[in-house]
């Protein structure tokens, strides 16, 4: 069975993960410094309920299933650290004999994840930058020394795209240029630091592989949403993080939890922006996918990571619509956009790669609304409305 690694292990999506593959009989090992747990606790952000330590959950998880699922917290920005975790010569907090070699495959999440984090001032855009860049630059550094066959699987972003005028294809586009052609990297064009900062990873990642011949997986993903997977629905100590503030909240999550309060929607300017959505469950099935179809060495593969596409105020529809059907009603209110982003633009993404590996996706339907709403709601007393609209702009 695989050796698998995850770098932000204690996030959103890098613990569900970690459970997820767990389950399926893999060695896991998680790491992460806490940033995002640390951050939550700040003023300005909303999380739906408090998560136990990495540490904490691992051991619920043994008890519960009895795998083990190593922990190690430090800061990947530090260059011995990560050859350390990777190499399994650093200090794990929890360690066990299964998890002890090598990698095989280290999934990378460990990256701030918020774009209007990364716009609210220069000390927060720096250490997006900062933070990102280099532990991406030291993931690489480490497995060119410790095993170049380790298959790097890296969350990326459709947002690296932006919304071009044409089709946007599945990371490569071919160019013909004065009668001569080659494969090129799809023109990226991000609308936030944060989203210029997953530009930047690529391009280390795409020079690594062409110079010492790694093999990578740059999985281009949508915004996320959904409360809990199998596994994090064992124990109420197994949850994700959810957020539903300006800041970490993505916009799904975020319109179910103002559901939940009656808060009107919040769509900014007129809601005709598209993106392509993934529900959580839907995201670990294409991190498998891409464990088990690694590329061939010196390849950056890239998969765009969504279900579907959906425009702002499609979302909000198809909330109403479901809340009709449990006698609730919706109200909107759209804000003047605090972002600086196309709101009618063409949006047509190439999504059939991780289809053609068996990825079947799941849809925003009612079903999912409804189990969402209930969910949520019973943490109602928790939510802080004055966390749901900041109106930090670009
Ligand atoms: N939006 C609203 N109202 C809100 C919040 C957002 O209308 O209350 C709109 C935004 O203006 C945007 C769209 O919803 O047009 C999506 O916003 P988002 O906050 O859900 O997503 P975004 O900032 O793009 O970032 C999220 C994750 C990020 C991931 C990205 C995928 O935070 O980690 O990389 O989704 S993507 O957008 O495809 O780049």
């Amino acid at each position: 069975m695989k050796n698998i690694l995850i770098l932000g292990g204690d996030g959103y999506l890098g613990w569900p993960c970690a459970m997820y593959l767990s389950n399926y009989g893999y060695n896991v090992s998680v790491v992460d410094n806490y940033f995002r747990r640390n951050i939550s606790k700040s003023k300005n952000i909303g999380s739906l309920f408090e998560n136990p330590s990495l540490v904490d959950r691992a051991k619920e998880w043994k008890k519960l299933t009895n795998k083990n699922i190593d922990v190690a917290i430090g800061d990947l920005t530090n260059f011995d650290f990560m050859f350390g975790v990777i190499n399994k010569t650093a200090n794990f907090e929890l360690k066990s004999k299964e998890n002890s070699d090598i990698p095989d495959t280290i999934i990378h999440f460990a990256e701030q994840p918020s774009a209007p984090f990364s716009m609210i001032d220069h000390n927060k855009s720096n250490f997006t930058l900062t933070n990102n860049i280099i532990t991406t630059n030291n993931l690489i550094n480490s497995i060119k020394k410790i095993n170049k066959d380790i298959h790097i699987i890296k969350l990326g972003t459709m947002g690296e795209y932006g919304t071009p005028n044409i089709d946007i294809e599945e990371g490569w586009i071919e160019i013909t240029h004065n009668e001569r052609k080659q494969n090129f990297l799809f023109p990226r064009q991000a609308s936030s630091i944060y989203h210029t900062s997953k530009i930047m990873d690529t391009d280390l990642l795409w020079f690594a592989v062409r110079t010492w011949g790694i093999k990578v997986t740059d999985l281009m993903q949508g915004p996320v949403y959904g409360i809990f997977t199998k596994e994090t629905a064992l124990s109420d100590n197994l949850k994700t993080i959810f957020n539903y503030d300006e800041i970490f909240g993505t916009v799904i999550n975020r319109f179910i939890t103002q559901a939940c309060i009656d808060y009107p929607l919040t769509i900014y300017g007129k809601g005709n922006q598209v993106r392509g959505y993934i529900n959580i469950k839907d995201s670990l099935k294409c991190i498998k996918l891409s464990i088990d179809n690694p590329p061939a060495k010196s390849d950056l593969r890239i998969f765009n990571q969504i279900s579907e596409t959906l425009s702002v105020q499609k979302i909000a529809d198809k909330i109403k619509t479901a809340c009709k059907t449990i006698n609730k009603t919706i109200n909107i209110k759209y804000y003047e956009n605090p972002r600086v982003e196309s709101e009618d633009h063409y949006y047509n993404p190439k999504y059939s790669a991780l289809q053609d590996l068996g990825f079947k996706p799941n849809l925003f339907n009612d079903e999912v609304i409804i189990e969402m709403i209930e969910e949520v709601s019973k943490y109602k007393s928790n939510i802080k409305k004055e966390y749901i609209f900041q109106g930090i702009k670009w």
